[in-house]
């Protein structure tokens, strides 16, 4: 089985580094610190080091370990939640010995020596629980707390279709351990007053085909105006799918200088769109992907796109 492969492996390294992807969101932030703390308090000799860039505002669920790149000689690394190489954070991921990758994206890009993908799965952090118990590594009260905050994240608290039966089974087991789930809920559904500006100016921006396709565009003078971070921005990306009518829809945000073009954030209520993101330089989930648009015009051949796969699927 290549659970215990993994399992085996893990033993066998001394030095152990976790990745996850790049922008990181709750499920990926959770997943690996679910997994490093659980691999520490399971294996106290081991050295278990956190990877990656800026976590944002997203430093109350996790902080990165200071990794160089002397640490990754003879080391294991795991990537967690991240479905291609170009999307993992921290360059140094591919210095270590040996590479596991664990994850619930579509399984494109098939890196490491090992692989775990279990696309059905709500969750990496729920993929993530199920592994330690299985290999009877340490789950308390720390770790309940990291993989609730992956799940209710990728989940849309419970909302999404990939939420399963078993989900609630281990939502219901991360109550047992204590996890937090009213400060974890509260944290996770709160926005800055400037957050909440910036989704007002989504439903202002937004423009609605007949079909139910969607989009808005923002541009860095709208952030700037507000005071809101590009990585903030990020937050109002669901935000149209409360309307009724709109089935899928896409939210283009600039790049912050010295990068130029759009972030490209595409959801789906139905119509399955990581193939649309797929042309433009990104990928995903079927209802939940990310791209990159060059410029305007490659925008503008996006939204045309979305509204041809939503009147088909009509
Ligand atoms: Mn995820």
């Amino acid at each position: 089985m290549i659970t215990e492969e993994i399992k085996t492996t893990i033993e066998k390294y001394d030095k152990i580094i976790v990745h996850r992807h790049a922008n990181p969101d709750p499920d990926a932030l959770g997943s690996q610190r679910a997994i490093a703390l659980s691999l520490r308090k399971t294996f106290p000799n081991k050295t278990i080091l956190m990877a990656g860039n800026s976590v944002g505002d997203l430093n109350w669920l996790s902080e990165m370990d200071n990794v160089t790149e002397e640490d990754y000689q003879g080391s294991l690394v795991i990537v967690v939640d991240t479905a291609n190489t170009p999307r993992i954070s921290g360059e140094d991921y591919d210095k270590g010995d040996f590479l596991i990758k664990i994850d619930h994206h579509p399984d494109n890009d098939q890196y490491g020596d090992l692989r775990y993908v279990l696309e059905h799965a709500s969750s990496c952090s729920e993929i993530m629980f199920d592994l330690l118990q299985s290999w009877n590594f340490v789950i308390d009260e720390e770790v309940a707390n990291a993989i609730y905050a992956g799940i209710v994240g990728d989940t849309g608290r419970f909302m999404y279709d990939s939420t399963s039966a078993h989900t609630f089974a281990i939502a219901s087991h991360l109550m047992e351990l204590k996890a937090d789930l009213p400060r974890i809920n509260q944290r996770l559904s709160e926005v800055t007053l400037q957050q909440a500006k910036l989704q007002s100016s989504v439903y202002d921006y937004l423009q609605i085909d007949d079909s139910g396709a969607a989009w808005a565009i923002i541009t860095q003078a709208d952030l700037q105006k507000l005071g809101v971070t590009t990585e903030q921005a990020h937050a109002v990306v669901s935000t149209p799918g409360r309307l009724k009518g709109v089935v899928s829809w896409v939210i283009a945000v600039e790049k912050q200088a010295p990068e130029t073009g759009f972030r490209i954030h595409y959801r789906s209520k139905g119509p399955v769109i990581n193939t649309l993101a797929m042309k433009h330089d990104g990928g995903g989930h079927m209802l939940a992907s990310g791209a990159n648009a060059a410029d305007e015009q490659e925008v503008q051949t996006i939204v045309s796109e979305l509204i041809e796969v939503v009147k088909n699927y009509k």
